[in-house]
């Protein structure tokens, strides 16, 4: 009997404007794996350039959902966590990280907080130092550039980087807990864009290029980190995660620069889907 892999998915909803659960649940259910969704917050679009949004905060049914789902003995082959709503929720992510994980899971955290050298007006000054609690737990996290720097309590530092600069921050980063980490927004001149790898097991850094293309487009580090989590569950090795995680995020934001969309209300991913289900084959 084939195993039906699972992923806990661990993101705010935002009702429009594509990005967290929106984004993480088909996704990763293109690639063949069951998605099960914890909403950490709803709100009526996301935060990043549209005002007036709504917001619910749903820190105190976290638990309560997952002591449910303890009595359904389900198994988890990936915990993944994305935008959380609030301070308080870090802690008690870190519980259901203890609670939910089994011998085979994969704890990955992409520490959605802050991009462009800031943080997230939403935030308080004290967020990266509990996400950097939650990174200590992690096996994998896939911090921004501005993200990494807040987790080590280091400046932001405007590329273009150098190979060297690039590599010590990964392994600072492996340095907090996590035995992978990727790090996106990495560039080393002004015409290519991408993310570098870092595998502590075997000390080896990578890096994934592709033609950059102008503007910032929103929900692109979801999209990416979704393909991350579900390549990685797929049994793909890490370089090949993230070179699917490159290309599907390259090819939807090609797609929306080339069609004028508004680029807060995210990136075409759809119209990749199928193309990506076909190529996300279980590796092992
Ligand atoms: O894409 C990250 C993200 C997720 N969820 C919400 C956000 C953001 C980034 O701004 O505002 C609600």
């Amino acid at each position: 009997m084939t195993h039906q892999k699972r992923i806990a998915a661990i993101h705010d909803i935002s009702c429009f404007g594509k990005c967290s659960l929106t984004v993480a649940l088909p996704i990763i259910s293109a690639m063949g794996i069951e998605v099960s969704a914890i909403p950490t917050a709803v709100l009526s679009t996301h935060t990043g350039g549209i005002g007036g949004f709504t917001y619910r905060d749903l820190t105190n049914d976290i638990l309560p959902i997952v002591r449910h789902w303890k009595t359904l003995d389900l198994s988890f082959d990936g915990i993944y966590t994305g935008f959380l709503g609030s301070l308080e929720q870090i802690d008690i992510i870190a519980e259901v990280f203890d609670l939910l994980r089994g011998e085979k899971s994969r704890i990955v955290v992409d520490p959605v907080m802050a991009d462009n050298g800031s943080l997230y007006a939403i935030f308080p000054d004290s967020f990266p130092k509990a996400m950097r609690r939650l990174c200590e737990k992690a096996d994998l996290i896939v911090p921004n550039m501005t993200e990494a720097a807040l987790l080590l309590g280091e400046s932001y530092i405007e590329g273009p980087y150098t190979p060297d600069y690039i590599a010590g921050l990964l392994r600072r980063l492996a340095g907090l807990g996590p035995r992978q980490v990727v790090l996106t927004g990495v560039f080393f001149d002004h015409e290519q864009l991408g993310a570098a790898s870092y595998d502590a097991d075997t000390d080896s850094v990578e890096h994934v290029f592709a033609g950059r293309i102008a503007g910032y487009f929103h929900g692109t580090g979801d999209v990416f980190a979704s393909v991350v989590t579900g390549a990685m569950a797929n049994g793909a090795a890490l370089r090949e995660a993230v070179r699917l995680a490159v290309d599907f995020t390259v090819a939807g934001i090609a797609r929306t620069k080339q069609a004028g969309t508004d680029i807060r209300f995210g990136v075409n991913f759809e119209a990749g889907l199928s193309k990506l289900a076909m190529n996300s084959g279980s590796y092992t």
